[in-house]
């Protein structure tokens, strides 16, 4: 099956939906016959970023790397999906450039924040609330808001079929080849 390569990449909040989502456009491409991969913190932030901060700085050698490697898999055929909260504009910027024109599909997995401290799976919002983790993105680390995503989901409005449903219907037309 022929597929063309490109990076799905998923920007959002801690808790905004980004690995749910991302894992499940993973197991629907899969089951349509894609060849993908999916890059998030828990295979990237153990190894090859181990050792990376949450600082300004090594947040963009995190996405570099990440953009990097993300790259490589492009140039491998693959359709690569990344799953990390990217903050900074200009992180993204680069990642973008990085590829080729309509190469990059930035997903912007939109949640308020009150939301996501709501959900607070982790348990990570209400540390960084009481400064136990500093540097917590919303919290005292800024979001940058992507201004024109080639996808825009709005998780707390819609519920989680319709946001696959809306990344399926957008990203077939565009690896179908
Ligand atoms: C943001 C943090 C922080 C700080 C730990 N700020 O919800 P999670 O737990 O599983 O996802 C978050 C993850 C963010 O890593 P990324 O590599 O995606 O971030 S970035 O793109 O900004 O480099 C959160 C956890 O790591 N975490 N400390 N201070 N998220």
């Amino acid at each position: 099956k022929k597929q063309k390569p490109v990076v799905i990449w998923f920007t959002g909040l801690s808790g905004s939906g980004k690995s749910t989502l991302a894992n499940m456009l993973e197991q629907g491409l899969y089951e349509y016959g894609f060849h993908t991969y999916i890059l998030d913190g828990d295979n990237v932030r153990m190894g090859l970023n181990k050792g990376l901060t949450f600082s300004e700085e090594d947040r963009k050698e995190n996405i570099r790397r990440i953009s990097e490697v993300a790259k490589l898999m492009v140039d491998a055929g693959l359709v690569v999906i990344t799953a990390f909260i990217s903050p900074f504009k200009k992180d993204r910027a680069m990642a973008r450039e990085l590829l080729e024109e309509g190469e990059f599909i930035e997903v912007f997995v939109d949640c308020p924040l009150e939301v996501c401290e709501q959900r607070d799976v982790k348990g990570l919002y209400r540390k960084a609330r009481a400064g136990e983790i500093t540097k917590f993105t919303g919290i005292d680390s800024p979001f940058e808001a992507p201004e024109n995503p080639e996808i825009h989901i709005k998780t707390a409005e819609q519920s989680l079929e319709s946001s696959i449903n809306q990344l399926i219907d957008l990203v077939l037309p565009i690896i179908q080849i």
